[in-house]
């Protein structure tokens, strides 16, 4: 139905954090690929559904990025399942999920399920903290994008600096390891230029704080992503 492989651009909506009706219509109608429903931390069911029902009036695709098992509705069309490849508790790898699909792998339709191998850069983002992460040197990143590419052959590969820009270099050197797996790159995208930048180096680029913090120029940067 969708062709993800196309995608260059995402916004990140989070459930814990207020937008109006207004606002959510002019991210759907932005000309973005896609919009991610997920958040860190405060992610409720309530949370959830608002947002869906917000943006399923219109035909963007519309993903649920799973972070809590009491928040999940169906109703979306894809399920991102971050795997978290720097954590240094195997539970934010592979138990969580295992115990999900031990609970729900016979309710699941598989087609819509999409698993990330999450690299968090940002010492100071709450899901680095929470995942409790260690810090990769650029070697260690490098490292992981081949193991997700060559071993464990993973859809995506999302280098994740929320809250803070990152190296586009690196971004860049990642990008060399990828082939069949996408490259997310998502954190501190606040205007066109860093959009534009980012783009260059990943195949998908993620806003997520800068919707909330200035909106105007988090729109922006769709359209400095589509000029290529
Ligand atoms: C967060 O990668 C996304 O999960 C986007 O990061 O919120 O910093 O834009 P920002």
């Amino acid at each position: 139905m969708y062709n993800r492989k196309e995608w260059k651009h995402i916004f990140k909506l989070d459930p814990n954090k207020e937008i109006t009706n207004e606002e959510v219509t002019k991210i759907c109608q932005s000309g973005t690929d896609a919009i991610i429903v997920g958040g860190t931390d405060g992610v409720t069911l309530d949370g959830v559904l608002q947002l869906l029902s917000q943006i399923r009036r219109f035909s963007v695709p519309c993903i649920l990025e799973v972070s809590s098992m009491d928040a999940i509705t169906p109703g979306f069309d894809f399920y991102y399942i971050p795997m978290v490849l720097n954590s240094q508790d195997k539970k934010w790898m592979m138990d969580i999920q295992h115990q999900a699909i031990k609970d729900f792998g016979n309710m699941l339709n598989w087609n819509e399920i999409v698993a990330e191998g999450y690299c968090i850069l940002n010492p100071e983002a709450k899901a680095y903290n929470l995942a409790n992460c260690k810090l990769p040197d650029a070697g260690d990143v490098i490292a992981y994008a081949q193991m997700v590419e060559h071993m464990l052959h993973l859809p995506i590969f999302y280098l994740e600096y929320s809250g803070t820009y990152g190296d586009p270099e690196l971004v860049r050197q990642v990008k060399q390891q990828l082939n069949a797996t996408q490259l997310f790159y998502g954190g501190g995208i606040k205007n066109k230029q860093q959009a534009k930048e980012m783009a260059t180096c990943a195949d998908v680029i993620v806003v997520g704080n800068s919707i909330y913090e200035n909106f105007e120029e988090a729109l922006q940067t769709v359209e400095a992503v589509k000029e290529g």
